[in-house]
């Protein structure tokens, strides 16, 4: 990206160990298809790894909060069940299925292998598009979304990253996800969400473990 606006040069920061959830919309589907594209690419480069990575949808840009609260609320369920089983020795077949546990068919065979999901999210990103039509729709749900979202940041600690376009019109939207026409191709803004989440996911990290630069 040029010119005085956007951020900074992308912070360095190693994603390797970072587990990421992207929610998304499917309202104005052709725009979301490329911005999250664009945040997967970033998310892929920084290191995070393919199978850290959780992509989910939903209906529209307003089910984008409740859709954060509960899959970050979820991903520490899978933690503590993890470690229950893990205590508790739950586990069928070879040792090696500790990272990968089963669970038991009412025959006793062990039913198919769920991956193993042994950390929370450190990152949820939301991604939705929103287009002002001719109703005070758009305005409605701007504001409750984007509130909605600041509060499940602050209140669970794991940041929300705020990938929701709000246009004016379509032109808007579709340069904002580098699908313009011409000299307006635009930019994908996608692409920063990626970075976003690696770098706050990281600090989140180490400021919870008491560490500052
Ligand atoms: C209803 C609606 C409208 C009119 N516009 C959009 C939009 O531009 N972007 C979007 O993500 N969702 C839109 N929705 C759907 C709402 O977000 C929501 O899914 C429905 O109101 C059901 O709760």
């Amino acid at each position: 990206m040029s010119g005085i606006k956007g951020p900074s040069p992308d912070a360095q920061v190693d994603g390797s160990s970072l587990r990421i959830a992207i929610v998304h919309a499917r309202w104005n589907k052709v725009i979301i298809d490329a911005l999250v594209s664009g945040a997967l690419k970033k998310l892929k480069e920084a290191g995070v790894k393919e199978s850290n990575i959780v992509v989910e949808s939903v209906p529209g840009s307003f089910e984008l909060p409740l859709a954060c609260s509960r899959m970050i609320a979820g991903s520490h369920i899978q933690v503590a069940s993890n470690e229950a089983d893990l205590l508790g020795g739950l586990n069928f077949g070879p040792a090696s299925s500790i990272l990968s546990p089963k669970v038991a068919s009412r025959s006793g065979t062990p039913a198919p292998t769920v991956p193993a999901a042994n950390q929370a999210f450190d990152a949820v990103i939301a991604i939705g598009v929103l287009i002002k039509g001719a109703t005070m729709h758009f305005e409605y749900i701007c504001d409750s979304v984007s509130h909605s979202l600041m509060r499940i940041q602050v209140d669970t600690g794991v940041p929300v990253i705020f990938g929701v376009l709000t246009a004016l019109n379509d032109d808007q939207a579709l340069e904002r996800a580098g699908l313009g026409e011409g000299d307006k191709k635009g930019h994908n803004h996608g692409e920063e969400w990626g970075l976003a989440a690696v770098e706050m996911g990281s600090h989140v990290r180490r400021w919870n473990s008491g560490k500052f630069l």
